[in-house]
């Protein structure tokens, strides 16, 4: 069939001849997508969605990989149109996830055959390095306020403060148990989301006592650290609009860089509401699969940073397409990084950032040494920025052989119940 396959035009990437997904465990599970050509050329792609990992290893063994075999791994765009709208079902986290796999390891995979870092092949820098936010989580206020000066320390330029709350035994973020070491260091796991649990822990949230309790957070950071450190909170979408807003006012005089998923953004037209009553600026995303979860939120410039990442928003292809649109409306990129995103994701996701226009900060939490073996990269921290490797490509591996050595444990994400029992937004 001419045009699907590369009769058309020369390849200058080789066919695909193999493609394998591989899951691991090394702290955390991780599904990597690797993609080989007939010259010999492999490709990587990260398709983690944490808590859900082996629907999507199924959905590409079962439905993409045998489609993949004989395809032009040059067509990167063609391929991410041939996947999306070839599927018939579109969007949801499942198949973006496994579409950004496959479209994150072409990438590398042109960016090899060119012999240049995949920064270069979309566009350039636009930046010396990519300003990063680490994690600050106390139990206690003053067990935060030492993570904080343990990043600032580092040298880092931002970081997000979350702290249990009074009278609440634990906070999706923090627990009874998170030491300063705990959450500064590579802890392989959050403590709240234990290793064994294939059925969710369950916590009990109150609202009214977590408003009361976060703008003290802030006033301490402010007067410990001053005005110059970019503080930042992650809300984890548990308040209702008008409850947001009163969160953003009461967060006003302290400066902050950005509230976090203040609510379920399932609703879109929810954030005009928060966007009438405070300054505090806004950003959400990280369960954004598609640039229609954003439309609204974008184009009414409701939102100020979009936190869409490359492993769950369909890849480099469709990531930069959502960042485009954004930067029309003002609004900066401010990608998901947590550890239960890959490395894979993270060099693609730095790759990204230091070329985009419109780059505002990206999230960072060290993975665990043993997770670092199992994906050697070339990307590095230094002074509150990380580089993106320049080796041609992504500049991320997989070691296999070693990925082997950690098989998959099932997992979950925690659930929320009000004091009175009732189901809640984490
Ligand atoms: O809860 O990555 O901003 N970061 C976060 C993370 C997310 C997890 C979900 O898998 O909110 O901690
Ligand atoms: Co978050």
């Amino acid at each position: 069939m001419a045009g699907t396959t590369g009769e058309v035009g020369r390849s200058v990437g080789g066919r695909i001849v193999d493609a394998r997904v591989i899951v691991t465990c090394p702290g955390r599970n991780f599904v990597t997508l690797k993609i080989i050509t007939e010259d010999g050329v492999t490709g990587v792609g990260d398709a983690t969605l944490n808590g859900r990992e082996l629907a999507v290893a199924a959905y590409l063994t079962e439905h993409v990989i045998p489609v993949l075999i004989g395809r032009d791994s040059a067509r990167i765009e063609d391929t991410w149109q041939y996947l999306y709208r070839g599927a018939y079902w579109r969007r949801g986290p499942v198949t973006m996830s496994a579409i950004a796999a496959v479209d994150t390891a072409l990438w590398d995979i042109k960016g090899k055959v060119a012999g240049l870092p995949v920064y270069q092949l979309l566009g350039g820098r636009s930046r010396e390095g990519v300003t990063v936010y680490g994690h600050a989580n106390g139990d206690t206020i003053d067990n935060a306020m030492a993570a904080v000066a343990h990043y600032v320390e580092l040298g880092y330029k931002a970081v997000r403060v979350q702290t249990g709350v009074p009278g609440l035994a634990t906070t999706y973020g923090v627990s009874k148990d998170t030491t300063v070491a705990e959450s500064t260091e590579r802890a392989f796991r959050y403590s709240y989301e234990p290793a064994d649990a294939a059925i969710p822990t369950e916590a009990v949230w109150s609202t009214q006592r977590y408003l009361e309790h976060v703008p003290s957070v802030f006033a301490r950071a402010r007067a410990e650290f001053g005005p110059h450190v970019k503080l930042l909170h992650d809300v984890h979408h548990r308040l209702t609009p008008i409850e947001a807003a009163r969160l953003g006012k009461s967060l006003e005089p302290y400066g902050l860089t950005w509230m976090e998923d203040p609510v379920p953004a399932d609703l879109q037209e929810g954030f005009r509401l928060i966007r009438q009553h405070t300054t505090t600026p806004i950003a959400v995303g990280e369960v954004f699969n598609t640039i229609w979860d954003a439309r609204t939120l974008i184009t009414e410039q409701l939102i100020d940073y979009i936190r869409a990442t490359v492993v769950h928003a369909g890849g480099i292809t469709h990531l930069r397409r959502i960042f485009d649109l954004a930067a029309l409306h003002h609004v900066r990129s401010g990608s998901h990084g947590a550890t239960d995103l890959s490395p894979v994701c993270l060099a693609a996701a730095l790759h990204v950032d230091i070329a985009i226009p419109n780059f505002g900060l990206q999230e960072y939490m060290r993975h665990t040494d043993e997770t670092d073996a199992v994906f050697p990269h070339g990307y590095r921290f230094a002074d509150g920025y990380l580089h993106p490797s320049e080796e041609p490509g992504l500049g991320v591996d997989i070691d296999e052989v070693l990925a082997a050595q950690y098989p998959y444990q099932p997992a979950s994400l925690p659930v929320n119940r009000l004091e009175d029992g009732t189901m809640h937004d984490w």
